[in-house]
């Protein structure tokens, strides 16, 4: 799956990407603020995801448009402690929300660690546009709670498909496995060959060129058939 992980100046994004990757990212930055993107991959319980960490700048939007394209969940993190990044926090989720309507997106209230951050109640109360998103408070510097934003925020992302991937499960390695997603989905042959190419590229999948045949990867059909098992542990 692809995460973009958003937010405003400073709110701890490339330090989440960091943690979440054991440290195997990369960062393009200048004295300490990225100037283009974070990226790394995570495995969790078998599956690849796709991390990129956007600039914090708001002259940095091009890059964020880029980097957004065909996010599957978006980590959107705020600071906990800076009340006025919340202003910017305000621009940031619109900007999200232009780019990735409808997108799942889970909020981690950063930088808990310090003992002068916002309960998330008071986060709420001045970032009024939070409403409707679980907000989790985690800490990047002390790892806390960060696995936990990241497994809620796959839960929902892959509940959205949950229907598709069910099917793709059933039909991996059958000789006809296309032709019978097309019947059961009643969608035509591009559109099935669009979503099976989407999850090839997320690693879900193996499929053959010209094929008619594709094949789920058999670690991580647990997860295509039961998105609740990430949350399970
Ligand atoms: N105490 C504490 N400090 C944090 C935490 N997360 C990040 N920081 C600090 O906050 C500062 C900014 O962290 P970054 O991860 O660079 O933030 P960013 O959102 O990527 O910043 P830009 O890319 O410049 O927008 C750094 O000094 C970090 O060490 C946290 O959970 N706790
Ligand atoms: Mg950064």
């Amino acid at each position: 799956m692809k995460i973009v992980v958003t937010g405003p100046y400073e709110s701890g994004k490339s330090s989440i990407v960091h943690h979440i990757t054991d440290g195997a990212c990369i960062n393009v930055e200048r004295n300490g603020t990225t100037i283009a993107m974070d990226h790394g991959v995570a495995n969790v319980d078998g599956m690849s995801v796709f991390l990129f960490g956007t600039p914090g700048l708001l002259r940095f939007r091009t890059m964020r448009k880029i980097l957004s394209s065909g996010a599957d969940g978006i980590i959107f993190v705020v600071d906990s402690v800076d009340e006025e990044s919340d202003a910017r926090a305000r621009l940031f989720f619109r900007e999200i929300a232009f780019f990735l309507p409808g997108v799942p997106c889970v909020v981690a209230a950063n930088k808990q660690d310090l003992a002068s951050a916002r309960p998330v109640d008071r986060l709420r109360e001045s970032m009024s546009f939070l409403v409707g998103l679980p907000v989790i408070p985690c800490s990047a510097k002390t790892g806390e709670n960060i696995d936990n934003v990241l497994r809620t925020l796959l839960y929902l992302s892959m509940m959205q498909w949950c229907s598709v991937f069910k099917k793709m499960a059933e039909y991996s390695g059958s000789s006809d496995g296309l032709s019978q997603l097309m019947d059961d989905l009643n969608m035509d042959r591009e559109q099935v060959v669009g979503y099976l190419r989407r999850f090839e590229l997320r690693k879900l999948l193996e499929v053959q060129v010209g094929d008619e045949e594709f094949k789920v990867r058999e670690e991580v059909r647990p997860i295509l058939e039961n998105p609740m098992t990430l949350m399970r542990r």
